[in-house]
């Protein structure tokens, strides 16, 4: 990965003509710190959630999340961002603006440990809630199902405390095989995907629904039983 500096350098953020050489290399300076604590916040998320992952698998024998997937959103990406929403370009206005610096993908095994770790997250106190999107319950035209939250999360620095935020968008692992898949195919089409390919993906993501679905029943039988064998056994 090419680092942020030169990529920002040759992304040219435009040195404005009335803007000297020393003022745009502390403004990259002051970028490259700003990233560092979004970075911080990804990983209070992060920490936070393979905390509960592992209690999880400790109390009840059971893991929630598959894996997680984490990612700063590259200076371009970033920059084409605030243009496309005709945003100023200042570190201001993206730690204002932007939601989505700091992203944290998590994949879950079933719906239920989706709404499991929502509701444990969002009960912590240090953690404040911005903007909910359930395409789970509601999901897109195209078939895409995720639950998205933006929360805001404490970063302790050694002068300050400074609250960033971070997206979580939590998916199964069929919703991920789907995304991921659907993502590529929109890439290879530059995001012009022919109607019947976009009906057929929308079809896949209905059978993928309802495997899902049936998928979940069969794992609540399951670990029923288990559990009810592992009491048992304790108690004898
Ligand atoms: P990346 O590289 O994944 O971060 P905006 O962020 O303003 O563009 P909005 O409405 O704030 O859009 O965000 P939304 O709809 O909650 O979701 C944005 C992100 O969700 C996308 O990030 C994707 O990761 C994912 N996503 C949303 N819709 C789809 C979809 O139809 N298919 C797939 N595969 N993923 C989707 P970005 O912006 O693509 O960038």
């Amino acid at each position: 990965m090419q680092d942020p500096f030169s990529e920002l350098m040759q992304f040219n953020l435009g040195v404005p003509a009335e803007k000297s050489k020393e003022i745009y290399v502390e403004d990259v300076r002051n970028f490259l710190i700003q990233q560092q604590i979004f970075n911080g916040a990804m990983k209070e998320i992060r920490t936070k959630l393979e905390i509960l992952d592992e209690e999880f698998r400790v109390l009840f024998d059971h893991n929630p999340i598959h894996h997680l997937e984490y990612r700063l959103k590259s200076p371009r990406s970033i920059i084409e961002k605030l243009r496309r929403y005709d945003l100023p370009l200042t570190l201001d206005s993206i730690k204002d603006n932007l939601y989505d610096v700091a992203g944290i993908r998590v994949i879950c095994h079933y719906v239920e440990d989706i709404y499991l770790l929502r509701k444990l997250l969002l009960q912590q106190d240090d953690l404040n809630l911005v903007r909910e999107r359930d395409y789970i319950a509601e999901p897109k035209a195209n078939g895409y199902r995720s639950l998205h939250l933006i929360v805001e999360v404490p970063v302790y620095l050694s002068e300050k405390t400074t609250k960033m935020s971070v997206e979580i968008q939590l998916r199964t692992v069929a919703m991920d095989f789907w995304a991921s898949l659907e993502h590529e195919i929109n890439y290879k089409s530059s995001g012009d995907i022919p109607d019947e390919i976009r009906y057929r993906l929308k079809l896949c993501a209905e059978d993928i629904y309802r495997n899902e679905e049936e998928m979940q029943r069969i794992h609540r039988e399951v670990m029923e039983n288990y559990l009810e064998r592992k009491t048992s056994e304790a108690g004898k």
